[in-house]
């Protein structure tokens, strides 16, 4: 005959089974094995309330309730082996990455055609023995006017439409990169090769050829003994290096207050091919840059001999360089940020 707790062993197994069969998730299996092992667990229960039955009783329950216990803990771990795999494999499939799909394209940054001129200018140049300085854009009159031979109230002054920083006008916003010639020629003595690249400002109006905020490239040499022919030479070899062999330069006389003699100096139109456009003003030639023989006021200002040292200096105005080399026919474009305009000059990465 069965015995009451027989009855209850045999009606805990039929359940526990039906149920572990029915565990489809991890979840699932999770739950049942608190429903029956866990702490509270029926089976766990039942083992624990063996001293309150019957004492003929507890011999059968304690047998078959471990034997229970044996049974479904190997039961539960066949099933966590089966389950466990399978939501492995759910898992790997929801986090499957398409290795084929082409990769996001960075975008990737390049130098700024005015930069780039810059680095140019500064190895053609080294190459002739000059070093690259850097000097303030926030500059004093003293060094933008007094030392290149530019004295208050000289109508010289006016040529340069000048943005003043303050009100008695002794700070401006460089108009030009000379005032470094008094700079570094004040810190060294002579011999001096620099060029010194750099923004200057303007009050003027633009156009095709005319910025308010334009780059320039000053280059100074004092030694004894430097002559035009010098000054000549350096800039048709610069010319040579940027524009190729077959490219017209011009020197013609030309007034600065700091040069004597001065020149102006030319390339023909890039544009046009010389016949005359809006951005050579119909001429054929633009105009990169003023030049001359350092005036020997400059030189005595920065306490220089001049019956023992002579120099040179020019400065050129780099967009036009770029204009007369890439055929840019708006000045404006360089600082319009437009990345159509921009990425031409960009180097293949
Ligand atoms: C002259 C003699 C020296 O011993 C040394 C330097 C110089 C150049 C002088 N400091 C100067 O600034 N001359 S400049 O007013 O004729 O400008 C030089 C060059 O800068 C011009 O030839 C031109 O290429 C460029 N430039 C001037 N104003 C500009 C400009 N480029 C674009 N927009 C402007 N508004």
């Amino acid at each position: 005959m069965m015995t009451d707790a027989q009855a209850t062993i045999d009606d805990m197994r039929a359940r526990a089974e039906t149920e572990l069969g029915a565990a489809g998730t991890m979840d699932d299996l999770t739950a049942w094995e608190r429903a029956y092992l866990g702490a509270q667990g029926e089976v766990t229960l039942f083992l624990r309330g063996l001293a309150s039955l019957p004492a003929n009783q507890r011999p059968i329950a304690g047998r078959g309730g471990n034997a229970l216990k044996n049974e479904l803990t190997a039961a539960w771990e066949a099933r966590r082996v089966v389950l466990s795999a399978a939501d492995l494999q759910q898992r790997l499939a929801n986090d499957a990455v398409d290795v084929t799909l082409p990769g996001r394209q960075p975008i990737l940054g390049a130098s700024h055609p005015v930069s780039r001129m810059i680095d140019e200018l500064s190895e053609i140049f080294a190459l002739m023995g000059f070093q690259t300085v850097f000097g303030p854009e926030v500059e004093t009159a003293h060094y933008n006017f007094d030392v290149l031979n530019i004295p208050k109230d000289h109508p010289a002054r006016d040529v340069w439409d000048t943005f003043y920083v303050d009100l008695p006008g002794e700070i401006v916003l460089r108009t030009h990169t000379s005032p470094m010639q008094g700079r570094v020629m004040e810190r060294q003595d002579p011999p001096v090769r620099v060029v010194v690249p750099g923004r200057v400002y303007r009050y003027e109006a633009q156009d095709a050829s005319h910025e308010w905020m334009l780059h320039q490239l000053e280059g100074l040499a004092v030694d004894r003994n430097i002559t035009l022919a010098d000054l000549k030479g350096v800039l048709s070899e610069m010319a040579r290096q940027l524009f190729g062999p077959d490219r017209r330069t011009r020197f013609r006389c030309d007034f600065f207050p700091f040069v004597e003699p001065g020149v102006d100096f030319a390339v023909d139109c890039a544009i046009c091919g010389g016949a005359g456009c809006r951005v050579c003003k119909g001429t054929g030639w633009l105009e990169m840059g003023g030049a001359g023989m350092v005036h020997p006021n400059v030189l005595r200002n920065v306490g220089y001999d001049p019956d023992v040292y002579s120099g040179f200096a020019f400065g050129l105005g780099i967009e036009r360089l770029i204009m007369m080399r890439s055929g840019v026919d708006d000045i404006r474009a360089f600082a319009a940020n437009d990345l159509r305009f921009l990425r031409q000059f960009a180097r293949a990465a």
